[in-house]
């Protein structure tokens, strides 16, 4: 599964999962309490919410935004949306740390001039999971995905580009980013039911950002 591992200097390493698709173990562990910090703010200002799906299921992944775009979805459709349904105001800004992080990362991974407009939070409980899905509500598919995992460790499905392809799993810990793009960029995922656990700045949960070009 694991086509190329190999040892940093500085204690990351990074994993291929197939092409366009690489983990940069532990990239974002030295910025994690500036993220976090950051991070209370934002859900001060736009708070986690279960959404709804087209179909009418309470997604059990809470989600938040911030950025000029955030995704949503409710019975009507997934979509980008400049302003919070819950508030009626902009999603919250940006945090500059999270820019530079999402930018390092994706010059890292091979993905230059990655210029993000959304980043969609999602705070997994135990129990909660994330059924397999292709992120594909963005307009431009050579932008690749930047995605940074934060507290409990979660299983990540990685799939194939039909939904019936058998997916591999890929153990995602704090401070794990995972970069997909290129040949990879459509493919299928999902995250397994988290495990209950304690993470010493977490708690019992786990937060993943995931940083897009949706327009
Ligand atoms: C999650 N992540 O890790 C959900 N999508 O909680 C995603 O759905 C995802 O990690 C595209 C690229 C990377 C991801
Ligand atoms: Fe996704």
């Amino acid at each position: 599964m694991t086509l190329e591992l190999f040892t940093e200097a500085s204690g990351q390493w990074q994993e291929t999962l197939c092409p366009g698709a690489v983990v940069l173990r532990g990239f974002a562990t030295p910025a994690a309490g500036g993220l976090l910090a950051a991070l209370g703010e934002i859900a001060r200002q736009a708070p986690f919410r279960h959404m709804i799906t087209p179909g009418g299921f309470c997604m059990s992944v809470a989600m938040t935004n911030c950025g000029p775009l955030g995704w949503i979805t409710d019975r009507t459709g997934y979509r980008y949306d400049s302003i919070d349904p819950d508030s009626g105001k902009p999603w919250p800004t940006l945090p500059e740390l999270f820019l530079q992080l999402a930018q390092t990362a994706a010059a890292k991974a091979g993905f230059n001039h990655f210029e993000p407009d959304a980043c969609l939070i999602n705070r997994y409980r135990p129990g909660a999971r994330l059924s397999l899905h292709q992120d594909k509500d963005e307009r431009d598919f050579t932008q690749p995905i930047i995605s940074v995992s934060l507290g409990l460790p979660a299983v990540f499905l990685f799939g194939g580009s039909r939904r019936d392809d058998k997916p591999a799993r890929v153990l995602l810990t704090h401070g794990d980013v995972a970069a997909w793009g290129g040949a990879a960029r459509l493919r299928y995922h999902g995250i397994l039911p988290l495990k209950a656990g304690h993470h010493p700045l977490l708690g019992e949960q786990r937060i993943n950002l995931t940083f897009r070009k949706a327009t």
